[in-house]
C-alpha cells in the first residue's frame, strides 16, 4: 500500500510514553486485515515534518516511513496537492494555485514514495496506490519495476477534460497514471471523463473503460468506497453511546436537531447550508427553541489561505446569524472547530433529527454512508447534495438538493423537517439496504480481485 500518510496516529499514552494508535477512518479498518493477510506493507509519511524514521511494526502491520522537510510539506502537501490539485478537481470551487516549485517538489516526494515501493515490494507483488497526492507514482513506480501489478485509486473527483486541461502539468499526470493497470474512481462519470481525456491529449486508442498505452491496457473502473458498517454497529450498540445521544438531545432542549458534520473545507457547501437555515427564522418557518443546527467543522489544512479565510467567513456568519435570531438560551446554530471521537460522532448521528450533507462537489462523503448506517432505528432524514458521489447510491432515500439554489435548499430542509416517521422509515430502509450490502470491505475486495483479474492484451490496431 503507498498513501501519503501511515495509518497510524501518534499519541501519548497516561505514562507519558509516545505510541502509535490505529488512525479512525474506515479505509484503514478495510485495509488494515487485508494487509496483515497479505504480510503487505503500508508505505507513507507519518504526518510530522523532518522526522526520519525506520520501519517499524505496528498494529499487526509492516509500516515504512517516508520523509517530508517541512519545505516539501509545503510545497508538494499543502501546495501542490490540496492549493493546486483538490480545487482543479473540484469544479475550480477557489482557485486554484499553478506554481512551479509546488510541482518541482511533487514531483520529487512522488519519486521518493516510488523508489521506496520498489525497494519493498516482492517479485511480482501487488501494490496499491491512493489518491490525488501521488498520481506520479504509478509511473514511475513501473519504469523501475515492471514486474509489479499496480492499482490507483482516485478518493476525490476526477474534473471534465475542459477544467484538466488548465493544469500545466496536465500530460505529466495523465501519464503517471497511465502507469497502473487499474485506475479507480468513485463514480463511472470520472472514470468516463480519465478516458475522454486519454483520447484527447494523448489520442490513445481505446475500447470502452479500457485506455491501450504503452502495449498495455489500463482499466479505468468505478468503485464507490463505503464505510466500516460493523464497526458503526457496535459503537450504535453500546450503551454508553445511547445514553450520550439522550444527553445532547438534552442539553439542546429537545429542539429538532439538524446536524452537520464536515471538514471545514470550501467544497462542503457550509456556508450555503447556514445560509438557508438562517434565513428560515428570518421568513418565520422557524422558532429558535424549535430546531437547532450542530455544525462539527473539523481544522483542516489549516495552514492553506483559503481554509484560512473560510474559516474567518463561516465565523462571521455563524455570529450573525445567532445574532439576529438566537435568543438568551437558544443560540440557533451551536458551531463547534474541533474533532471529536468516533463515539462522539455516532451519539450525534443518534441524536440528529436531520443530516444536512451539502457538498458543491465531493467524491464520496462518507458521513451521509455513516448517518445511514448508525440509523438502525430507522429515524432521521438525510439531506444530500446532488454533487455528493453518495448520491448515486442514496437518491432514492435521501432529500436531494442542489445546494447553490438558496430557496430549493430551504424548501428542502422544510420537507426534510417535516417528514413522518412512516416516510422517515422507508426512505432509511431503502438506503440502509444498499449502505449494508456495500461496505467498505465490499469497496477493498472489489478493487482488489479486479487488480489481480488477468488482463486482455492490447488488441492491434484495425485498419479503417
Ligand atoms: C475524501 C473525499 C471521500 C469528520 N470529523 C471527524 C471525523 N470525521 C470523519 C467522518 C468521515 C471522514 O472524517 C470524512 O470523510 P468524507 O468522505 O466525508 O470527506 P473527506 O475527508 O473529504 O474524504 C470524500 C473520502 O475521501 C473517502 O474516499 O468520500 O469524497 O473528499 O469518516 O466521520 N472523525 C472523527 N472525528 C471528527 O471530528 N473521529
Amino acid at each position: 500500500m503507498v498513501a501519503n500518510r501511515l495509518p497510524v496516529d501518534r499519541s501519548v499514552g497516561a505514562d507519558g510514553v509516545p505510541a502509535w494508535r490505529r488512525s479512525p477512518g474506515g479505509l484503514v479498518s478495510a485495509i488494515a486485515p487485508v494487509m496483515r493477510r497479505r504480510n503487505g506493507t503500508w508505505i507513507g509519511w507519518t504526518g510530522a515534518p523532518d522526522e526520519e524514521l525506520q520501519p517499524f511494526e505496528e498494529d499487526g502491520m509492516s509500516l515504512y516511513p517516508i520523509a517530508q522537510s517541512a519545505e516539501e510539506v509545503a510545497l508538494y502537501y499543502e501546495g501542490f496537492s490540496n492549493a493546486t490539485l483538490w480545487p482543479l478537481y473540484h469544479d475550480v470551487v477557489a482557485p486554484p494555485i499553478y506554481d512551479r516549485a509546488m510541482w518541482d517538489a511533487y514531483v520529487r516526494v512522488n519519486r521518493r514514495f516510488a523508489e521506496a515501493a520498489a525497494k519493498v515490494a516482492a517479485e511480482g507483488a501487488i501494490v496499491w496506490v491512493q489518491d490525488y497526492q501521488l498520481q506520479l507514482v504509478p509511473a514511475m513506480l513501473r519504469a523501475l519495476r515492471p514486474d509489479l501489478r499496480i492499482g490507483f485509486f482516485l478518493h476525490i473527483p476526477f474534473p471534465p477534460v475542459e477544467l484538466f486541461w488548465q493544469l500545466p502539468w496536465r500530460r505529466q499526470i495523465l501519464e503517471g497514471l497511465l502507469g497502473a493497470d487499474l485506475v479507480g474512481f468513485q463514480l463511472p462519470g470520472a472514470a468516463a471523463n480519465f478516458v475522454r481525456l486519454c483520447r484527447r491529449l494523448l489520442d490513445t486508442r481505446y475500447s470502452k473503460q479500457d485506455v491501450f498505452w504503452d502495449d498495455r491496457v489500463v482499466r479505468a473502473r468505478a468503485f464507490p468506497i463505503s464505510v466500516d458498517v460493523g464497526e458503526l454497529n457496535d459503537l450504535v450498540g453500546r450503551s454508553d453511546v445511547a445514553e450520550r445521544a439522550q444527553e445532547i438531545r438534552t442539553d439542546l432542549g429537545d429542539a429538532t436537531i439538524l446536524l452537520g458534520v464536515d471538514r471545514l473545507d470550501y467544497t462542503k457547501g457550509i456556508t450555503q447550508r447556514l445560509q438557508a437555515f438562517g434565513e428560515l427564522f428570518g421568513d418565520g418557518h422557524l422558532r429558535p427553541g424549535q430546531a437547532v443546527f450542530v455544525q462539527i467543522a473539523t481544522p483542516s489544512r489549516e495552514r492553506v489561505e483559503q481554509y484560512q479565510l473560510l474559516r474567518e467567513e463561516i465565523e462571521q456568519q455563524v455570529g450573525r446569524i445567532n445574532g439576529e435570531y438566537g435568543e438568551i438560551g437558544f443560540p440557533v446554530i451551536h458551531y463547534l472547530h474541533s474533532s471529536y471521537d468516533r463515539s462522539e460522532l455516532t451519539a450525534l448521528y443518534l441524536a440528529a433529527d436531520v443530516m444536512v450533507v451539502t457538498p458543491l462537489r465531493d467524491g464520496m462523503n462518507l458521513v451521509a454512508k455513516e448517518y445511514v448506517a448508525c440509523r438502525r432505528d430507522l429515524r432521521g432524514s438525510l439531506v444530500l447534495s446532488e454533487f455528493a458521489g453518495a448520491a448515486a447510491e442514496l437518491k432514492r432515500g435521501a432529500f436531494q438538493v442542489n445546494p447553490y439554489d438558496i430557496d430549493g435548499l430551504k424548501g428542502t430542509l422544510l420537507a426534510a423537517l417535516s417528514a413522518e416517521p412512516a416516510e422517515q422509515a422507508r426512505r432509511m430502509r431503502s438506503m440502509r439496504r444498499r449502505v449494508i450490502e456495500h461496505d467498505v470491505d465490499r469497496w477493498a475486495q472489489d478493487f482488489l480481485s479486479e487488480l489481480e483479474r488477468p488482463v486482455r492484451s492490447v488488441p492491434s490496431p484495425v485498419s479503417v
